[in-house]
């Protein structure tokens, strides 16, 4: 016996990362584990901890007797489902961006405010982005020291944050650029694309991406932000506890497969040293600290991509600007930043059913 989890979304890209999760762990909390998905992948054979599952169709009955059920699906499907599986009984626990912004869901990112998961109104736990998420530990840990103020950010985000999709193309571009000794013209990548059969109007982003650093992630919103920038300040504030953190974030695609980085600018109302910042990293265990700037030695997306911590780096004392440290994060956007985070969620549901 134990409590019933339920992961809807099964055999998509995040899903797929969340089931490797659950594999890796020592021991799990579970009684029974559900696979769920789309009617077109009902009836795949998924092993999960030794036990070959079938892959049931979403559909309300799928909930019955659920104790927490997982979301890694677009919006619109957990905006539908996410209540009629709370309707059932079930805590859902939801990583699209439906439910983020609801002052009756907790957004939460465990190290930060896990006690937040016992408050939940309508039966939904909302997880962040994974832009966000990537930052969180190391903000959380710093803010409890010295009470955070401001925070200018600019993201390095990895392509698979746009799903399969978005990694195809990246590779497709890749090999099409790859021995064409093409990035030394302007316009030239995107001619050697465009005779490659790969032009931009059918890519998932609005520029190329190999080769390149792409200015845009999202969808437009109001003033000439992006959907991502508006969730970086936004989630980052309901997360810490901030209500007006002030903060400005530009998140920028680069051509990494997976793995979103982040330089940070981040203002505290306390004094703040290198040194003490080093304590308080190294102190928290979800974060891993490589910062030997003698021995070139710092974070970087190819040597964290499938990595369950936080890695942070590059950290500074901001020489004109006072109580602010400046420093260089790198968080798998699969793991953490997505599947990780949630099953944290959940098993912290399972240690209060
Ligand atoms: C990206 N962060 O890298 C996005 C993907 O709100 O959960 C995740 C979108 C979200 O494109």
């Amino acid at each position: 016996s134990g409590p019933v989890l339920a992961l809807v979304g099964a055999t998509g890209a995040v899903g797929t990362v969340m089931i490797d999760i659950i594999n890796g762990r020592e021991s799990v909390p579970w009684g029974e584990i559900r696979l769920v998905a789309s009617p077109r992948s009902a009836g795949k054979k998924i092993v999960v901890r030794g036990e070959e599952l079938t892959v049931r169709a979403l559909a309300p009955e799928v909930f019955d007797g659920v104790d927490v059920a997982m979301f890694d699906v677009p919006d619109a499907v957990s905006a539908q489902w996410a209540p009629i599986a709370a309707e059932r009984g079930a805590v859902a626990v939801d990583n699209s961006a439906a439910f983020r912004m609801d002052p009756e869901v907790p957004l939460v990112v465990p190290e930060v405010n896990a006690d937040e998961v016992a408050e939940r109104p309508k039966g939904i736990i909302a997880n962040p982005n994974c832009t966000t998420l990537s930052m969180m530990a190391a903000l959380g840990a710093l803010h409890r020291e010295f009470e955070l103020r401001e925070l200018v950010v600019a993201s390095y985000q990895a392509a698979s944050g746009g799903g399969q999709e978005a990694i195809d193309r990246l590779h497709a571009e890749t090999a099409a650029v790859a021995g064409k000794g093409v990035g030394v013209r302007a316009g030239d990548v995107r001619e050697v694309l465009e005779a490659a059969g790969l032009p931009v109007s059918e890519s998932p982003f609005p520029a190329p991406l190999a080769l390149n650093v792409v200015p845009w992630a999202g969808s437009l919103k109001d003033d000439g932000w992006t959907s991502e920038e508006l969730k970086v300040r936004n989630e980052s504030r309901k997360i810490l506890g901030i209500p007006d953190l002030k903060v400005s974030a530009t998140c920028v695609r680069v051509p990494v497969v997976t793995t979103h980085s982040l330089a940070v600018h981040a203002t505290f109302a306390r004094e703040v040293t290198v040194a003490r910042a080093h304590e308080i990293f190294a102190a928290q265990p979800t974060i891993v600290l490589v910062d030997d700037p003698e021995q070139k030695r710092f974070p970087t997306p190819a040597d964290v991509v499938g990595e369950d911590p936080t890695y942070v780096g590059r950290v500074r004392q901001a020489l004109d600007f006072p109580n602010t440290l400046d420093f260089f994060v790198c968080g798998d956007n699969l793991r953490k930043g997505a599947a990780l985070n949630t099953y944290e969620i959940a098993e912290e549901l399972a240690t209060r059913l």
